[in-house]
C-alpha cells in the first residue's frame, strides 16, 4: 500500500515554528487540503494542510515541537496520490503557505510619524477581489497598536484579518459588515497616531497593512517568490486550510486570532456556536461560552464525560490529581446486575459533583422549637378541612427562611461569575426551591416570590409542583430562578444531614423529622417538639458567625412566628 510522508511546505520567512495543535489522529482518514497541524511563530499562526488524501499511519510531531520547511508531519498510507491542486506540500518548494506581498503603495496612506489623521486601507491581498467584511474587530474610540487587526474580510476561498500599519485611536470606521472591499479601499481613519509604521520596508509596506490571511490554498503567490516583507511588516498568516463559510470536516469556522484566544482560554472551539456571518465564531462568542461554563449553565463535552456517573460516581479523578477510581470486577464476588441510571440522576449527579467539589461548604446544625407552630398548623388544618388545602410545615419553613434571608441578604446572593467571583449579586427577590423526591430522582421546583405569598398559597403551589415533579411534568421555568433552597426529609425521618448547595446559590437548608424532646426551661425538663435544622453555606460568601446567627434567627421565628413582624 502506498505511503507518503507529508512535510511542512515552504512557509516563507518562518524559520522555525512551534506545533500548537494536532488536528488529526492515527487512523483518521484525511482529504487533500485538510489541515493536519497548526503551527505558530511569535508573529503568526498557520495550519499545515495535507497535500494528499489517505489514512494517518503515524504522527511524526507532538505539541511543542519546533518544525520548519521539510519537517515530516505525518505519514499517510493508502494515499490516493492525488495532490491538492495548488499544494505540492511534500515538496519543500511548494507554494503552500503564502504571505501576500504588500503592494508598492497604490493605496498609500503612508503612516509616517504624525499626530494627524491617518487612513488605513486594504493592502494588496493578492488575487482576492471583492472580499466581504465579515467582522469589525475595533470600534470608534479604541486605541489600536501597530499590527492589531482591524477587520476580517472573506472571499469564497479565504478569510483574512486586515491589521493596522500604524498605532492610534480609531476616529472613524469606513466599512460596515457585509461591505465588499478591494485593494486600496479605506478601512478606518486613525488619529493621534503614535508614529511608527509597522513595515521595516517603507518602500513596499509603508502604505498599507499587510493582510493576515487565514486561508489561501491556491490563488496567491508563494512566499518564497514574493518579497519577504509581510512577515516583518505585520504577521502574515498564510494558512492553507478549509474554505471559510463551508467549515468542512467539522472544523470550527473562526479567524486565527479567535482560535488563538480560544486556545489561551482552553475553550473547545468546536463546541462554540458562532454568531457571526455564516456562523463564524467571534471573540465574543468565545467569551460568552466561557461565561456560560463558569456560571455552570453549560458544560464542555470533556467535563461532561468526566462527570459521567458510570465512571465511579464522577470521572476518574485524574483532572483533580487524584488516584484513579477503583475498577472492581464485582462479579468475582457474587451475582450482579447492571442498570442504567435515570436521565435526571445523571444530570443532577454531574451538578452535585461540581457543587461538592467547587464550593468550600460548611454545615451548621441546630434545633428549632416548633411545638407551638405545629399546634397552630394542626388546628389551622382542622379549621380548613373543607377547603382541601393542607398547610404543611414546609410552607412555614419557606416563610421563615424568607424572613431570615431578608435579615441576612448574603444568603440570598450569588458570586458574580462575570467578575471571577470578586463580587456578589444580591437578589431582591425571594424564589425558594424545594427538593422533591420523585421516582426518577431528585428535582427542585421553585416557589416564586415566596415573600409575596401567604401560607395557604405556598402550600397549594407546593402540592401542585410536587405532583408535577413526581409525574415528570415540571417545565424548566418551574425549576429555575431559585435564590435559596430547602431540602426537607421531615416526612421520612433522620436527625441531621449535610445538603449540597445548589449552585450558583450560596446556601441550602436541610430539615429532618421533628421529635419530642426534653428541653430544660431553667427549672425543669419540658416536652418540646424539636425540628433539626442543617444549614450548608458557601464559606467564600458567608462567615461561620453569620451562619450561626441565621440558624438562631430561623429558630426564633419558627419558635414564635410573631417575630416576623418585628
Ligand atoms: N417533622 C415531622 N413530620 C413531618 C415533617 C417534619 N419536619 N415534615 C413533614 N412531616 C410530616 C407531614 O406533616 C406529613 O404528615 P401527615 O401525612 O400526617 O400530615 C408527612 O410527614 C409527609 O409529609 P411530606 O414529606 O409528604 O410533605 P412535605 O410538605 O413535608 O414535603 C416534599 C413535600 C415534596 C418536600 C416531600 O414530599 C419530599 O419529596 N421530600 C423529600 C426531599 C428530598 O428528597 N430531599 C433530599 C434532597 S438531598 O438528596
Amino acid at each position: 500500500m502506498a505511503s507518503i510522508d507529508i512535510q511542512v511546505p515552504d512557509i516563507g520567512d518562518f524559520d522555525e515554528v512551534t506545533v500548537i495543535e494536532l488536528m488529526v489522529k492515527v487512523g483518521d482518514t484525511v482529504k487533500a487540503e485538510q489541515s493536519l497541524i497548526t503551527v505558530e511563530s511569535d508573529k503568526a499562526s498557520m495550519e499545515i494542510p495535507s497535500s494528499h488524501g489517505g489514512v494517518v499511519k503515524e504522527i511524526k510531531v507532538k505539541l511543542g515541537d519546533k518544525v520548519k520547511q521539510g519537517s515530516v508531519v505525518v505519514s499517510l498510507e493508502g494515499s490516493d496520490q492525488n495532490q491538492a491542486p495548488a499544494l505540492a506540500a511534500a515538496a519543500p518548494s511548494a507554494p503552500v503557505s503564502v504571505a501576500p506581498a504588500p503592494a508598492p503603495a497604490p493605496a498609500a496612506p503612508a503612516a509616517a510619524a504624525s499626530s494627524g489623521p491617518v487612513e488605513v486601507r486594504i493592502p494588496d491581498i493578492g488575487d482576492f477581489k471583492d472580499v466581504t467584511v465579515i467582522e469589525l474587530l475595533v470600534k470608534v474610540g479604541d486605541t489600536v497598536k501597530v499590527e492589531q487587526s482591524l477587520v476580517t474580510v472573506e472571499s469564497d476561498k479565504a478569510s483574512m484579518e486586515i491589521p493596522s500599519s500604524t498605532a492610534g485611536v480609531v476616529k472613524e470606521i469606513k466599512v460596515k459588515l457585509g461591505d465588499t472591499v478591494n485593494i486600496g479601499d479605506l478601512v478606518v481613519i486613525l488619529e493621534g497616531v503614535a508614529g511608527a509604521v509597522a513595515a521595516p520596508d517603507a518602500a513596499t509596506a509603508g502604505a498599507a497593512a499587510a493582510p493576515v490571511a487565514s486561508v489561501a490554498s491556491a490563488p496567491v503567490a508563494s512566499a518564497s517568490t514574493s518579497a519577504p516583507v509581510a512577515v516583518a511588516a505585520a504577521p502574515a498568516l498564510a494558512v492553507p486550510a478549509h474554505a471559510p463559510g463551508a467549515a468542512p470536516l467539522g472544523l470550527p469556522h473562526a479567524s486565527p486570532s479567535v482560535r488563538k484566544f480560544a486556545r489561551e482560554l482552553g475553550v473547545p472551539l468546536n463546541e462554540v456556536k458562532g454568531s457571526g456571518l455564516k456562523g463564524r465564531i467571534t471573540e465574543s462568542d468565545v467569551q460568552g461560552f466561557t461565561r456560560s461554563v463558569m456560571s455552570g449553565a453549560v458544560q464542555t463535552l470533556a467535563a461532561a464525560a468526566q462527570n459521567k456517573p458510570a465512571a465511579g460516581g464522577g470521572g476518574d479523578g485524574a483532572g483533580l490529581g487524584l488516584i484513579p477510581w477503583p475498577k472492581v470486577d464485582f462479579a468475582k464476588f457474587g451475582p450482579i446486575e447492571r442498570k442504567e441510571m435515570s436521565r435526571i440522576k445523571k444530570i443532577s449527579g454531574a451538578n452535585l459533583l461540581r457543587n461538592a467539589i467547587m464550593i468550600p461548604a460548611v454545615t451548621n446544625h441546630d434545633d428549632a422549637d416548633i411545638t407551638d407552630l405545629e399546634a397552630f398548623r394542626v388546628s389551622t388544618n382542622k379549621e380548613n378541612e373543607k377547603s382541601g388545602v393542607k398547610v404543611t410545615m414546609l410552607a412555614f419553613l419557606i416563610k421563615a427562611c424568607v424572613a431570615a434571608l431578608k435579615k441576612f441578604p448574603e444568603f440570598n446572593s450569588s458570586l458574580d461569575a462575570e467578575s471571577d467571583g470578586s463580587a456578589l449579586i444580591y437578589k431582591n427577590f425571594y424564589h425558594i426551591g424545594f427538593a422533591a423526591d420523585t421516582p426518577n430522582g431528585l428535582m427542585v421546583p421553585v416557589i416564586k416570590d415566596a415573600d409575596k405569598k401567604g401560607i395557604f398559597q405556598i402550600s397549594t403551589e407546593m402540592g401542585e409542583l410536587a405532583k408535577k415533579a413526581r409525574d415528570g411534568k415540571l417545565s424548566p421555568a418551574e425549576m429555575s430562578g431559585a435564590s435559596f433552597t430547602i431540602s426537607s426529609l421531615g416526612g421520612i425521618g433522620g436527625r441531621y444531614f449535610t445538603p449540597i448547595i445548589n449552585a450558583p446559590e450560596v446556601a441550602i437548608l436541610g430539615v429532618c423529622r421533628s421529635t419530642m424532646e426534653p428541653v430544660w426551661d431553667g427549672k425543669a425538663f419540658q416536652p418540646r417538639l424539636m425540628l433539626p435544622l442543617s444549614l450548608t453555606w458557601d464559606h467564600r460568601v458567608i462567615d461561620g458567625a453569620a451562619a450561626a446567627r441565621f440558624n438562631v434567627y430561623l429558630g426564633q421565628i419558627l419558635g414564635d412566628f410573631r417575630r416576623v413582624l418585628l
